[in-house]
């Protein structure tokens, strides 16, 4: 499925319906006065927050969205019918901007939240509301209101309360299929994950928390290199980052150079982010050389304040501990 997380749409509500100008006309009722009703009402334009979708794909695909228009009014005092409201499925987390102001207007920051994002028009009044003691047969209606109609521009942070951060192959999404259902797919290359996935993780019975897998970072993703920090936004919502770090055999890589790196690359995004609460985990425990290499890296973390941890998503070692840590600060924050 493709990932879409920022696309432009314009939205056009529909219109009124036009009132009617009629007369009564019935045997043995002479001069029976107006009788044409109003229009209906447009439909609206709604979006409504949806846990099933994941992407703005169908939004980016249609980029007109139109609401029904409102039935005219009709002679025997008929009112037009109400044009169906046009309701949108949109992933949680998506925002909505005016393109022309780059005004946030929505947010459908929640579950099943709903909003309305352009307004049907009014129906026009029909000619028996004009009628007056002296203009009995008036042949005045009102054309119905126009429907309100914006062009928009949607952005797609998605909600989660943590969000994972490593370099690539550090063993994220490894992590995330272990504690929750979420499925991204998993290699021993780099970039295997291509757009972020959510995993809801039960502490227990009824507390649960849901953790952002997105693409691995590499130095100067600020800058474009690798995947670049496009999917860093997906973070920006998250109460705290669980950032993984590995050895692997063969890679020379050093943790804690691994660990100022992409810190780095956050701050470069977005400073605020930068001090978003973080867990330090190393991955892939059960290997000889992470349990060689954690002492020493513990060490070094230690000597900046960092409690370490060791993990194992292969064998759960260490997980259980993790996520109540992690699970402490989301609470706290
Ligand atoms: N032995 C062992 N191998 C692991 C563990 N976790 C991950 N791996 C391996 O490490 C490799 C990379 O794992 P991924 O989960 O795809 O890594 P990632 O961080 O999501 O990588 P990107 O999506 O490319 O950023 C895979 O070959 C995994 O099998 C672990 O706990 N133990
Ligand atoms: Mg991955």
């Amino acid at each position: 499925m493709k990932f879409v997380d920022s696309c432009e749409v314009k939205v056009v509500a529909g219109d009124g319906g036009r009132g009617c100008v009629a007369f009564r006309r019935e045997r043995y009722i002479p001069h029976g006065g107006p009788s044409g009703g109003d229009g209906g009402k447009g439909g609206d334009i709604v979006f409504a927050a949806d846990a099933g979708k994941t992407t703005l794909l169908d939004v980016a695909i249609s980029r007109r969205l139109v609401g029904e228009r409102g039935e005219h009014g009709r002679g025997k005092d008929q009112y037009g019918k109400t044009g169906r409201d046009l309701v949108v499925h949109v992933p949680v987390g998506t925002q909505v901007f005016d393109t022309a102001t780059n005004e946030l207007l929505f947010d459908m920051d929640a579950l099943e939240k709903r909003a309305v994002i352009a307004r049907g028009g009014r129906g026009g009044r029909g000619n028996i509301h004009f009628a007056t003691p002296y203009d009995r047969a008036p042949r005045r209606a009102d054309p119905g209101e126009t429907g309100q109609e914006l062009n928009l521009r949607l952005e797609l942070k998605v909600m989660a309360d943590v969000g994972l951060l490593g370099f690539p192959n550090v063993g994220k999404s490894t992590f995330i299929r272990s504690v929750s259902h979420a499925r991204p797919k998993v290699a021993d290359y780099p970039f295997t994950t291509l757009v972020p996935h959510l995993g809801v993780v039960a502490v227990d019975s009824d507390h649960s928390f849901v953790v952002a897998d997105i693409p691995g970072l590499i130095p100067g993703a600020a800058s474009g290199a690798g995947l670049g920090i496009r999917f860093l936004k997906h973070v920006e919502r998250t109460r705290a980052l669980l950032h993984l770090v590995a050895v692997d055999p063969g890679e020379g890589r050093d943790p804690v150079k691994d660990f100022d790196a992409i810190n780095a690359e956050l701050a470069a995004f977005d400073p605020k982010l930068a001090e978003r609460p973080q867990v330090v985990a190393m991955t892939k425990a059960d290997l000889p050389d992470s349990q060689e290499a954690y002492k020493k890296a513990r060490r070094r973390f230690a000597k900046r304040g960092i409690d370490l941890k060791l993990v194992s998503a292969a064998t759960g070692a260490g997980v259980r501990e993790l996520l109540f840590a992690l699970y402490a600060l989301v609470k706290k924050a």
